[in-house]
């Protein structure tokens, strides 16, 4: 069984692997570390990764990138809206709200949800995964913003799901880098204090900061803080609004009326944003970019910064955000670890040098840490690897409070079930009076903390229907549990009927704060779920749940969705082997035409030789024309048919060297 991480980007995926002596990053085919985030769907097969980029541009419309931006969200989010403007694929709202990504495949309109589209490519990254270990791979940890809701976490294990893959944790990616940096660190002293470290992260849509604590043998996130809406991307953007301004006047084309243009000149801008990291100026150049008019234009770095000096700015908020939250100074931190490939210009780590006064450390990779930590993370987790002690707390960054038909539900000293920066996983029991079947609702407490535009409903449960014998005494706890993956979830129910009157109190939490190490997995000891002392007589039943998961498939539905993967595979496979069998035609024709003019020129007759030779030509037109785009059989036919007339030529051509050689032979035997 392997033991592998994946990070899934807006534009990159890498995978990373545990092996004995270390952590390996996997290639693709390619010979690349990383894999575009893409899938494309052509005429009548799919693309993924690599192949997807290459790809987008023949297919604009029908190819998917930056899909995390998507995932487990409503079509009418207004950051959903604002990215759907700059995506080249249609969208429309699902029945239930959520977001159909429509495009044209098999000849008709086909409507996709992002979850199973990131089912695909979460199954691509596996298959590369299962090509190189040859083995296969179903147990992994995978990389999620730490911003993400209770629903984009939920649609990720439904991805997950559909591609065949087993998260044993869905791990916050500055967490995922902080365990890669810490767990190698063996210069910390076991009684010395904690070494603080920032961890900025500036992927292609997001950037997340995470403050961490190391000590001998553990480390424990004090804080995450984010800007979801600021990554490499919006660096392109801000190039890309440039010239397409620039061309309107120069050229008089609009490219914003024009999918394609924009899809050619966004891909451009992010060229000349890589060369301005190197260079003090770039070119743009675009050959026949629309109205058939070639474009160039050239800008300097200097001018570069000067446009992007607003996002530079909004790079400061989530940094300081996540040093306060922490409750420490710039005094404590060690260092700044700078990661993300968005994070390679220039301006943004003299920003960052001069916002925490130091030199940025470059200890870590930047864009292979936080699969490398997920690899880490999951060999940790799995019961075929040893690997040594390291104590592993995250924080999670958003308030939870739950909340009953008779109110909300707090803890004796009026907190939230989990408030903000919460380790976890977490288990809390709640100790309720009750008669018969009630409701538990889990809900967001600071509408501030996530997105004013998301809603603050997570999950609501409904526990019962259960029986009490005698009123009075009877309690039901409840055990809420936050989990490895930061997704809310009650663990069971139990009705306690005791025999005399026990409680004093109407309803009670047992604040029961289980910081488990990531060592060990997250079914938690039922016995801390028992911290209130059971009178000896009392009686225990386990009482029904049912979840009313948001954003989560159900069991039909994700079954559905399995089978319809299935179909898809089936055909990418079908065209994947049509395509060898009109290579394998093609070759034979040019193979056998050469044979025809050296090997058997002395084997076939003349008329032979004319003959095939014709057939090899009608064939090869064949191939360009009527033949270009045909089923499997017919390119299996035609080669058998050629074959047939070669076979002759062939078997004299076989007999005739064996006779040389036997001649051979007898010579050397006299
Ligand atoms: P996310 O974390 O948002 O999901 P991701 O993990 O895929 O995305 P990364 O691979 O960390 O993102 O970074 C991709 C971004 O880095 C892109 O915007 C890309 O243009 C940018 N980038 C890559 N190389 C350079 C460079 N040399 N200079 C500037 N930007 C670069
Ligand atoms: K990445
Ligand atoms: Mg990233």
């Amino acid at each position: 069984m392997s033991v592998v991480g994946f990070d899934v980007g807006n534009e990159n995926c890498v995978i990373a692997v545990a092996k004995q002596r270390g952590i390996d990053v996997l290639l693709n085919d390619e010979s690349n570390r990383e894999n575009p985030a893409m899938v494309s769907f052509g005429e009548k097969q799919r693309f993924m990764g690599a192949a997807a980029a290459a790809s987008a541009t023949m297919h604009p419309k029908s190819t998917i990138s930056q899909l995390k931006r998507l995932i487990g969200r409503k079509f009418s989010d207004s950051d959903v809206q604002n990215d759907l403007r700059l995506f080249p694929f249609e969208t429309s709202e699902d029945s239930d709200g959520g977001i159909l990504i429509r495009l044209r495949y098999m000849g008709e309109m086909q409507s996709f949800t992002p979850v199973q589209i990131l089912g695909m490519l979460l199954s691509h990254l596996k298959q590369i995964a299962e090509k190189s270990l040859n083995t296969p791979v179903s147990d992994c940890v995978i990389g999620i913003p730490s911003y993400f809701t209770n629903s984009q976490r939920l649609a990720y294990l439904d991805a997950a799901a559909i591609a065949g893959l087993r998260p044993l944790r869905l791990m916050h990616d500055s967490t995922a880098t902080a365990l890669g940096y810490g767990i190698y660190k063996t210069d910390l002293a076991a009684n010395s204090s904690p070494t603080y470290i920032v961890f900025v992260d500036i992927g292609h849509c997001d950037t997340q900061v995470c403050v961490a604590s190391f000590e001998s043998g553990s480390m424990r996130v004090r804080s995450h803080a984010f800007d979801r809406n600021l990554g490499g991307r919006d660096f392109d953007e801000v190039l890309f609004n440039h010239f397409a301004v620039e061309f309107k006047e120069k050229y008089n084309i609009d490219v914003y009326t024009n999918t394609k243009a924009c899809v050619r000149l966004r891909g451009s801008c992010e060229k000349v944003k890589k060369v301005l990291s190197a260079n003090a100026e770039a070119q743009l150049n675009i050959e026949c970019l629309m109205d058939e008019k070639d474009v160039r234009s050239f800008i300097k770095r200097e001018e570069f910064e000067q446009l992007s000096s607003g996002l530079l700015e909004r790079l400061i908020v989530p940094c300081k955000k996540a040093l306060t939250d922490s409750g420490l100074n710039l005094d404590h931190i060690h260092s700044v670890e700078l990661v993300g490939s968005g994070s390679r210009i220039p301006a943004i780590s003299k920003m960052l040098s001069s916002l925490f006064k130091r030199e940025l450390g470059r200890t870590v990779n930047a864009s292979e840490c936080v699969a490398r930590g997920c690899a880490l993370q999951c060999a940790m987790l799995s019961p075929v690897f040893r690997v040594r002690d390291y104590e592993v707390q995250d924080s999670f960054p958003f308030s939870i409070g739950f909340s009953s038909d008779k109110g909300p539900i707090n803890t004796p000293s009026n907190e939230l079930l989990f408030p903000k920066g919460q380790v976890f996983p977490s288990v809390k029991v709640l100790t309720l009076r009750r008669e018969n079947t009630f409701h538990l609702e889990a809900f967001y407490a600071n509408h501030d903390e996530i997105s004013p535009d998301l809603p603050t409903q997570i999950s609501s449960f409904m526990i019962g229907p259960f029986h009490i014998s005698h009123g009075e005494a009877a309690r039901v706890k409840v055990r809420v549990l936050l989990n490895l993956h930061g997704i809310v979830t009650i663990d069971s129910a139990s009705l306690i009927e005791d025999h005399k009157e026990n409680m004093t109190s109407e309803e009670a939490i047992s604040e029961n704060n289980h910081h488990s190490s990531a060592t060990k997995d997250n079914t938690l000891d039922p016995s801390s779920s028992s911290t209130g002392k059971e009178p000896k007589a009392s009686k225990r039943m386990e009482i029904p749940i049912v979840a009313n998961m948001s954003g989560a498939l159900t069991k039909d539905e994700l079954l559905e969705a399995k089978q319809r993967e299935n179909s898809l595979v089936e055909q990418d496979l079908k065209m994947e082997s049509t395509k060898d069998k009109k290579n394998a035609l093609e070759s034979f024709v040019y193979e056998m035409r050469d044979k025809m003019l050296n090997t058997y020129q002395n084997t076939a007759t003349e008329s032979e030789r004319e003959f095939i030779a014709r057939n090899l030509q009608e064939t090869e037109d064949w191939l360009y024309e009527d033949g270009d785009d045909e089923s499997e059989d017919a390119y299996i036919e035609k080669l058998n048919d050629i074959k047939k007339l070669v076979d002759p030529i062939e078997n004299r051509f076989k007999d005739g060297e064996e006779r040389v050689q036997a001649s051979k032979d007898l010579l050397k035997t006299i």
